[in-house]
């Protein structure tokens, strides 16, 4: 069995789900923050049998799609960062489909 652990955008975490549930595999959501962006994102947990596991990444990559977003960033003015001022300007970041891994499950049970 693997643990398949997806972090995917909001606006596509929904449909992930449903598409997953209707296949038949089991999934839990959790409402996570990305550490560049420090936006809101959603991470998708799924124990899938291993010869359904292509099976579950395929519903994963056709539904999740690559979106621009425009983040603050900042710069420093003048010759030196030390001491100076910083000015935030808006910078293009391109957010993936879905960042995946993939574990292998040493034990699985219900208790
Ligand atoms: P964030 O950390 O908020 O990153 C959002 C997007 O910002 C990233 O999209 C990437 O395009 C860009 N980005 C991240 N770090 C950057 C940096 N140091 N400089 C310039 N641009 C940067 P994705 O790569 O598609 O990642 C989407 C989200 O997946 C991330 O949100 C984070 O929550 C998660 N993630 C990505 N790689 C990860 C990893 N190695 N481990 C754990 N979580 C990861």
């Amino acid at each position: 069995m693997k643990l398949v652990i997806a972090i995917v955008q909001d606006e596509d975490a929904g449909r992930v789900v449903a598409a997953l549930m209707d296949k038949g595999f089991g999934v839990t959501k959790l409402a996570t923050t990305g550490g560049f962006l420090r936006a809101g994102n959603t991470t998708l947990i799924s124990g899938v049998e291993d010869n359904k596991l292509n099976e579950a990444l395929e519903v994963i990559e056709k539904i999740c799609k690559s979106r621009e977003q425009i983040t603050a960033s900042a710069a420093p003015m003048g010759s030196s960062a030390a001491g100076g001022v910083y000015v935030p300007y808006p910078i293009r970041v391109t957010v993936g489909g879905a960042t995946i891994f993939v574990l292998e499950v040493s034990q699985f049970m219900k208790v």
